[in-house]
Order: C-alpha cells, then sequence, then structure tokens
C-alpha cells in the first residue's frame, strides 16, 4: 500500500522532500567510531555463535560483474569442502544461522544442516545477478547463454564457473573440492552449474529443482496458468531486494482472483505490466521456444552428465514436481551411469526434507521421520564421499524411494520400480471405477463447468501461498471430500479392494471427453479411499488422500506449442501423464478418479471460449459449459496405472 501510495503521490512527496531539506538545519553525520559516538568503526565477532565466521566477498565474473558472496567459515577449518548454495533468495539473510529455524541456517534453509555441520563443510551463499547485493542485470530462471531468450553472454552457468574457479584459488582453508546444492529456484542453479561446470565442481544436490515452468512446475501446469505465483512475481521481480508487498484486500484468495477477471486484468491491477518476466510470459503462453530452450530436461540432455548428481523428489511437492523426475527421465535416457546419477524420492512437500520434521504430511503419518533418516543415511555419506579428502566409502544406491502405503524405503537400480507397467483402470458407468472394461455400449457421465462458480483447489477460505498461517505446503494431501459430490465434477470408485494395488512411476490419463465450450481445462485426480472407521481407524476413517492429480489445458490437446479451439460437442482424446507415485493402495481401501474442469483459485480460469490468449480474455469470454466424459464402449476414458505386479 505504502509503495502504491508514494507512487500516486510521487510529484507532492518531491515537493514536500525539497521544502523540508531547506527549512531543517543541516545535521552533520557522524562517521561511525567518531569521538563520543558508542559505535564502534567496524563490529568485529568471534563468530556467529555457532562457531562460525563470516568472509564476505564481491566475486568478479568473467564479464566483469560482481557477485555478493558470504562465506561461513567453521572454526578452525582446514581442507574441508566447501558446498555452495546459490540464490535469488538474499544470500547475507539464508547465511545467518538462527536456532529457531529447526537449529538451521535462517530464513529459507535452502539445506539441510545437521549432515552439513556435522560434515564441517565450508558453506558458500551467493547472491544471483541482479539479486539483493549483487552487480548485473537480474532475469528469472535465465535460458543458457547465447539462447534467443538469453542474449547475453554470460548466465547462471558461467558464473557458477567463475565463482568456483574463485573460491578454489582465494579459500586457503578449502580442500579444492566444491559442491552445489539447493531447493527450488536455489535447486535450479546447481543444475545450470552441471552445464560446463567447472573442474572442481566434485558434487550436485538439486533438490525440487525448477525445471519446466510450462510443463509441471512453478508458472503453469500443461497450460493452465498457476495465478497464485503472481505475488511471488511481483516480490521477486519488482525491486532487486524483493521486497514489493502484493495487496489483495479479501482474506480469500477465491474471492480476489473470481473478483479479478482474468488472470491479465489482476496482474494489469496490480502492476505486474511493469515486469520483464510477467511480459514474458503473458507474451508466451503456449510451450514455444521461450519455455523449451530453458527447460534443464533439454538443456541437460544435451550433453552427458560429468559430476555426481544426486536429484531429489517430493512425491507431494506443491510447486515443482516435474522437476527433478524429469531430469532424471532425460538423463537415463541418454545413457547416464548409476554411478553419475541418482535420486531421492520422499513423501515430502516442497524441499520438506530439508527444512522440517517430516514424520506426517497434513494428516498423514508415515511412522518415522522420513527427513531425519534420508539426511543422516543418504545426504550425508554422498556429500562426504564426494567433497572430504579422504572420500569416505558410500552405501547408498541410484534410487532411494519411500513407498507410501507400507510406509517404508526402498533401494532401487532405477525408477520407476522394475515391473512397473501400464495397466487400464477404466472409467465405468455408474460412478464404477475398475480394471475389467465396462459391458455395454457407450454413456457419458456428464456436469456443467461453471467459471463463475469454479470448483476450489481447496476448502475455502484460501491463502495466499505465503501469508502468515497458510497450509500451502500440504495442500497436494488435503481431503478430497472437500469437493467430492458437487453436481460440477464426476467420481469413479472401485469396490473395496482384497488385494494391494502397487504403483510406482506416472499415471496416464487417456480421457475421451466433449465439451460444449470451445476450450476446456481438465482436472484428474488419482486418489486413495480409506476404509470407514469400523475397519481402518477414527483418525483417517474414509480420507481421500489423492497420490497423483493435475490439469490440463485442452487448446494444447494436439501440439503443446500451438493453441487450438475444441470442436463443441465432439468426444476427443486427452491424453497426459499425473505426477510420479510410489505407493500402495491397501486392502481394504477404494481406489477412486475425480474428474473437474477448475482448480481454482491456484489455477486461472478457462473461459471455455476459444480465445487467442486467456490472459486477455474479456469477461463475456467465460461461459458455462456442458462437459460430457465417455465411459463404456470403445473409446471409453481409462488411466493406465503404473501397476507393479
Ligand atoms: N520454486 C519456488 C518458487 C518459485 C516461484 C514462485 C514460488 C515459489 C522457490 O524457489 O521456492
Amino acid at each position: 500500500m505504502f509503495d502504491r501510495l508514494l507512487a500516486a503521490t510521487a510529484p507532492a512527496a518531491l515537493m514536500f522532500a525539497a521544502l523540508a531539506a531547506l527549512a531543517a538545519p543541516a545535521v552533520a553525520q557522524k562517521d561511525p567510531g567518531a569521538p563520543g559516538d558508542e559505535h564502534p568503526a567496524k563490529l568485529k565477532l568471534a563468530d556467529d555463535g555457532y562457531g562460525y565466521t563470516r568472509r564476505v566477498v564481491d566475486i568478479p565474473m568473467r564479464d566483469g560483474v560482481k557477485l555478493h558472496t558470504v562465506i561461513a567459515l567453521p572454526a578452525h577449518a582446514h581442507d574441508a569442502g566447501m558446498l555452495m548454495t546459490r540464490t535469488p533468495y538474499d544470500a547475507e539473510t539464508i547465511a545467518t544461522r538462527d536456532p529457531d529455524v529447526y537449529a538451521s541456517w535462517s530464513g529459507n534453509p535452502d539445506t539441510a544442516d545437521d549432515p552439513i555441520t556435522a560434515g564441517g563443510y565450508i558453506r558458500v551463499f551467493q547472491d544471483v545477478r541482479g539479486m539483493h547485493k549483487s552487480q548485473g542485470i537480474y532475469m528469472m530462471n535465465p535460458a543458457p547463454a547465447g539462447t534467443p531468450f538469453n542474449p547475453t553472454k554470460t548466465d547462471d552457468s558461467t558464473d557458477a564457473y567463475d565463482t568456483i574457479a574463485w573460491l578454489v584459488k582465494n579459500v586457503p582453508e578449502s580442500n579444492g573440492r566444491v559442491g552445489v546444492i539447493g531447493i527450488s529456484y536455489d535447486g535450479f542453479l546447481p543444475l545450470m552449474a552441471l552445464v560446463n561446470p567447472h573442474p572442481a565442481l566434485k558434487v550436485a544436490v538439486p533438490m525440487n529443482p525448477m525445471v519446466d515452468g510450462w510443463r509441471g512446475d512453478d508458472w503453469f501446469h500443461n497450460g493452465a496458468f498457476r495465478q497464485q505465483m503472481m505475488p511471488y512475481m511481483l516480490s521477486q521481480d519488482g525491486t532487486r531486494d524483493a521486497d514489493t508487498p502484493w495487496i489483495a484486500g479479501q482474506a480469500d484468495d477465491y474471492d480476489y482472483y473470481l473478483k479479478g477477471g482474468s488472470a491479465g486484468a489482476i496482474g494489469k491491477a496490480q502492476g505486474l505490466d511493469q515486469l520483464g518476466f510477467w511480459n514474458k510470459i503473458t507474451q508466451h503462453p503456449a510451450y514455444d521456444r521461450f519455455w523449451q530452450e530453458a527447460a534443464m530436461d533439454k538443456v541437460l540432455a544435451k550433453r552427458p552428465l560429468t559430476v555426481p548428481t544426486m536429484l531429489v523428489a517430493g512425491l507431494w511437492d506443491q510447486e515443482d514436481m516435474y522437476g527433478a523426475p524429469a531430469v532424471y527421465k532425460a538423463l537415463i535416457a541418454r545413457g547416464t551411469p548409476t554411478s553419475m546419477l541418482y535420486l531421492s524420492v520422499g513423501p515430502w512437500w516442497h524441499g520438506q526434507q530439508a527444512r522440517a520434521d517430516a514424520s506426517q504430511l497434513g494428516a498423514v503419518k508415515w511412522d518415522q521421520n522420513t527427513a531425519k533418516w534420508w539426511r543422516a543415511h543418504v545426504l550425508a555419506p554422498f556429500l562426504a564421499h564426494y567433497l572430504k579428502t579422504d572420500a569416505p566409502a558410500m552405501d547408498v544406491a541410484p534410487v532411494t524411494a519411500f513407498q507410501t502405503g507400507t510406509n517404508q524405503w526402498q533401494t532401487l537400480p532405477a525408477f520407476p520400480a522394475a515391473g512397473a507397467a501400464g495397466v487400464p483402470l477404466y472409467l465405468k458407468p455408474g460412478g464404477a471405477l475398475g480394471f475389467d472394461a465396462a459391458a455395454g455400449p457407450a454413456e457419458t457421465r456428464d456436469y456443467i463447468s461453471d467459471p463463475a462458480a469454479p470448483v476450489g483447489y481447496r476448502a475455502r477460505p484460501v491463502k495466499a501461498l505465503y501469508a502468515t498461517g497458510s497450509t500451502w505446503h500440504q495442500w497436494l494431501t488435503d481431503d478430497q471430500r472437500s469437493v467430492s459430490g458437487r453436481p460440477d465434477m464426476a467420481a469413479f470408485e472401485t469396490p473395496v479392494l482384497t488385494a494391494p494395488v502397487t504403483i510406482s512411476g506416472a499415471p496416464q490419463v487417456h480421457l475421451t471427453a466433449s465439451t460444449s465450450g470451445t476450450d476446456s481445462d481438465w482436472v484428474v485426480k488419482l486418489i486413495d479411499v480409506y476404509p470407514d472407521g469400523k475397519t481402518g481407524g477414527r483418525e483417517m476413517a474414509g480420507y481421500q488422500l489423492a497420490v497423483a492429480m493435475d490439469i490440463f489445458r485442452g487448446r494444447y490437446r494436439d501440439d503443446p506449442a500451438v493453441a487450438r479451439p475444441l470442436a463443441s460437442g465432439v468426444p476427443l482424446k486427452y491424453d497426459f501423464a499425473l505426477p510420479n507415485t510410489n505407493h500402495v493402495f491397501l486392502p481394504g481401501h477404494r481406489i477412486m478418479v475425480q474428474v473437474q474442469s477448475s482448480w481454482f483459485p491456484l489455477y486461472d480460469r478457462n473461459p471455455q471460449t476459444f480465445v487467442p490468449n486467456i490472459f486477455f480474455a474479456k469477461p463475456s469470454d467465460y461461459v458455462a459449459a456442458t462437459q460430457k466424459i465417455t465411459v463404456g464402449g470403445p473409446d471409453e476414458s481409462y488411466i493406465s496405472l503404473p501397476e507393479v505386479k
């Protein structure tokens, strides 16, 4: 509010400031340490209270731009490995340890502190170009240098290379071995460090990395825009200190975004059309070269992986569910050896493995603190083996995956688990669901999708993602009974299972449906329905836990790069992958599939009238539509489950 108010009254404010300067006597600003000033000229502390001392340097890159870098050295560091986290989230803040933040690096603890502290590593934190105290221009997740959308000669790969080159020359306490680690945006940066890596880079741990902003990470999922990320864009792209507040007014984001109209209208109202990144994404709503040139699974698949890398994925990662598995799949496909590529898959929200206790996620309990176990038994030995001079042996499998349902860790040679094969689970008449195709002629399951009353992605009131008290981090495990039974969605359910159904990998949706509109979104959810209170325990009686769900914007059904109208009233096929699973549907449970056509307000509404760019849809474009899902018959809808027999 204040920054907008100032902007509105800037001329007046300048006049008053000039008058004030003339009127008030000049107050001499004493230099710190001047006689009488109790402030010392430069305050020196023995350490940060945890035995770490800080060395702050502005490291010159190859083009002369200096990047602000905080080096945290453990007391008596000698022959120590270095572990670097590059970040857009303020290196100075992250590098300040805070006992209240899970006894870890404070602020946004982008690493798992206990094995790192115990490992005695030198920690390095660096502001990326253009953010906080680093020089240079800022671009959000810039594509590699020299691509059409990054015409400069530098990028986060060259900056990582130049920084590592400086570190190994100028940190005498180190053993010359450097690792990179980070979560989310800070997980994207280790991936960029792997593109033409410095020879001293010995290990990379990209956790929950941002990989493809259009396919399935932060900005879109299959073309549907994640409009609740707009406040982050205003903050991150608005100023180099990322300090611009988003003022919505309503306490319920469902109200705010419904009243705001299209995402483009909301963005304009908030001033986002001043932001370079906002203008880039609104000009590139389809999966064109802007997105494809920056997709890190594609970038890394162009070259061999030469640095041992452990990708870390969360099965309920609410922000970057797509990234780590996509990079893993792309690198395995090009023949990367398991001696070079590791994967950890845990029952975690975005970064939970490093940021919090992980004995449960939302209401779902795992019978153990999965994060602490993983840090001690997987991350710690992995880092030590590659960063310590004596390279201690490690017993870390190529894949360490938590199997939910049975709640046990698995060590696997690859992911998905061996033997996972597509088994059709058919959507049938009468809301039935089963592994046997429906007998009889095709039917349709119909519902009305009305953009004036979109289906919520979680129970209201919906807080802004990072508002105080927000439970955004656990929304993917919310009980889906909040929407079950609504007339504007369709649910299908198996009988009670008498034997376990084990799945590992990405379920594949094969939906046949028509819409009376000329565009449509399809949300498909694969759900584990817990037994009733008599057999399965009262606490979770009847709970509907989504194990995989995602949205698909119909206009891209032929080609993600080209939006095309849908033939109204014609049954069309929609084929898309749901996020990865590693789950067992236990006996006594049921399997459920839910289908709906909005997921609000996280995703912008589809007007259901084909328009060139949904960001700029007019109010009159938003029309209700009758959705008809084909069940039974030769074109029946089904989900191909990656079942492990
Ligand atoms: N991937 C996270 C994020 C990116 C963009 C918007 C909101 C969150 C992150 O870097 O934490």
